[in-house]
Formats: structure tokens, sequence, C-alpha cells
């Protein structure tokens, strides 16, 4: 090998190296003290009505004796392929120019995480913040880059906007609204979807994907791609996710914040109920800003709440599968 070549792959080697998260690097589990063997049982939970078909597809996996990754991942999928679904993936609504850019992340209990946002055309976005996850020494992908990584790795491509979807963008463009105009994002267009998964071995991962908000200028991330803000999971504490106005969810790092309120010692829905009001002391004007947070423990303990009412989350056990309405600040 040519010197050169040969210090170039050093230095990437380097890199991987370094950026390996300090944490246990296997998949499987963990004999380190800070992981202590799991006595709870399996569980996922994901926002909004939706979050039942996501945890079904998820728990399958689990069940079949995947990791709670492998069950994020399959959840995300489920909804990123659901053409009914207004802010997930192949159904999602457009930014201002009809394009519909697709934002995704996921993270696991080993403080591993990939990202991808202003994602076009390709159908499995937290698939491919996956990939980059396992394959590269980055975490976050975007536009033309993240786009051109997708397609070298052949992950499936779509066509987007859906012709119906097309036809909202052009009534909605007929009507000129303005560009400051108030979010989409309201108690009726809530689609994006965050999970959380604890497998039987205690471990837990988070996935959280979106169109985001509907309009928005071209080349906007929201909150969702975002680690620490849309999704953050510390295996020593949990896991937290967030749906809403992704604006205002970055301005407080909230998932990194639900999660480092658990460390204090809050149960999950007393965290999650912390950072709503942190959220809520940000901003003068509260009026459409929905957003709310789900979040689960190393206990297996979870809980959520949000802004306004209307929110909740899907809950799959062994022996449940139900939907539950979160606590809230306000009503609409
Ligand atoms: C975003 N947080 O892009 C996302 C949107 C969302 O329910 O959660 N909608 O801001």
């Amino acid at each position: 090998m040519k010197r050169r070549s040969f210090v170039k792959l050093s230095a990437v080697g380097l890199v991987a190296s370094i950026v390996k998260p300090a944490l246990a690097a296997d998949e499987d589990m963990i004999s380190d003290p800070l992981f202590p063997s799991y006595d709870g049982e399996a569980k996922m939970i994901s926002t909004w009505s939706h979050g039942q078909e996501a945890n079904r597809a998820g728990w399958k996996l689990m069940e079949e004796g995947k990791s709670s990754l492998e069950a994020v991942e399959a959840g995300a999928r489920h909804t990123e392929s659901d053409i009914t679904n207004r802010s997930v993936g192949i159904g999602g609504m457009p930014d201002r120019e009809g394009h519909v850019t697709l934002d995704a992340c996921i993270m696991d209990w080993n403080s591993n995480c990939g990202s991808v946002g202003f994602l076009e055309g390709i159908a499995h976005p937290v698939s491919v913040a996956k990939h980059i996850m396992q394959n590269t020494p980055h975490i976050m992908l975007v536009g033309a880059g993240a786009k051109q990584y997708a397609l070298k790795n052949k992950f499936e491509t779509i066509k987007t906007p859906l012709p119906e979807v097309k036809k909202e963008w052009e009534k909605w463009k007929k009507e000129q609204a303005a560009i400051a105009k108030k979010p989409e994002i309201n108690h009726e267009n809530h689609d994006t979807i965050g999970l959380l998964a604890i497998d039987d071995q205690g471990r837990i991962s988070g996935a959280c994907t979106t169109s985001g908000w509907a309009y928005k200028l071209p080349g906007r991330l929201g909150d969702s791609p975002i680690i620490g803000s849309g999704l953050f999971i510390d295996q020593e504490v949990g896991g937290a996710v967030a749906t809403g106005l992704g604006e205002s969810i970055i301005r407080i790092a909230g998932s990194h914040t639900v999660v480092e309120l658990m460390r204090q010692g809050k149960s999950p829905e007393q965290a999650c109920k912390e950072t709503v009001e942190r959220l809520i002391r940000k901003h003068k004007d509260m009026s459409g800003l929905q957003c709310a947070f789900i979040a689960i423990n190393t206990k297996g303990e979870v809980g959520g709440y949000s802004v306004f009412n209307g929110f909740n989350y899907a809950l799959k056990t062994k022996n449940q599968d139900v939907l539950v309405d979160t606590l809230f600040d306000r009503k609409w």
C-alpha cells in the first residue's frame, strides 16, 4: 500500500475509534456494572394513536428475540410506509416548494446513534439513520449527502409528494399563505412518530421519524433528527422522545432534558411534565404550540405529558395493547 493511502486509512480508523461511544460496544448485553440485570418485562411506547400499529410491528421482532433497536426501527418503518400519514414518510406533506423532505434518527443503549435530515425520495429514513450509525464514523448526514449515501447503499426510493398531497399543496399555494403563518402543527395535525422500547434484557432504544412542519421553508430541520432534542437515550437512566413544534423542542433540548430530570430521580411522567413546563416558560405565544414527550426508565416505567390536551401514546407489553391519554398543562 502506498504510504499516503495508508495514512489516509489510518486516519479514518482513528476517527472511527475515537467516535465510538465509551460504553459497551457490542449489540449484546452488558456485563458492565452500569447496566444491572433487568427483571421487568419488555415494553414499547410510541407517540399518537398510529403508534399502536407501529408497536405491533416492532413487538413481533422482540417476540422473536430481536433487540429493542430492531423493534423501534421496524415500528418506525411501518409508519413511514403509511400512505395516510401526513407527517411521516411517503404520505408526508411537502415544504413550501413542494418537496417532501424527511428527518429521522435512532439511538441504542450503547449511546450509538444515527440521523438523517432533509432527505428526499427515500422510503425509510430511519433505516438510513441506522445504517449511518452502524457503518460510518459519523452520526448525521443531511440533504444531498444523505441522499447520495442512501442511493449508494441501495435504499428503496419513493416518489413524493403523493398525488393527493400535491393537490393540497397546490391549493395552499394558491391561497398564498404568508411566510410567517402560524405552524400547521396543531391538535389535528400531529403524526410524527417517536418510539421507545425496552427489551427483556433491559436494553433501551428509540427512534423518531417525520416529514416535519408542513410547508416549512426548504432546508428546515426540526427537532426530530437532532439527538438530544427529538430523541435521547442514556442506558444509565432511560430514554425520551418528542413530538410537536420542533423549534420549541430544540430550544430546550427537550428529550435530553427529560432524561436528565429522570437522572435526578423524577419519574418518566414527572420528568416530561417539568420539561413541558420549562418549554412553556420559554415561549410567550403559546397559541397552537402543541408539544409532547414520552419517556421510559431503566425499571421499565413509562410516562408522558403534553402542553395541550389531546395527546396520547400507545403502550404495548405482552398483555397490553392500549392507548394512554397523557396529562397536560392546558386546554385548547
Ligand atoms: C418537527 N417535531 O419537525 C416535528 C413535527 C412533529 O407531530 O412532531 N409533528 O418539528
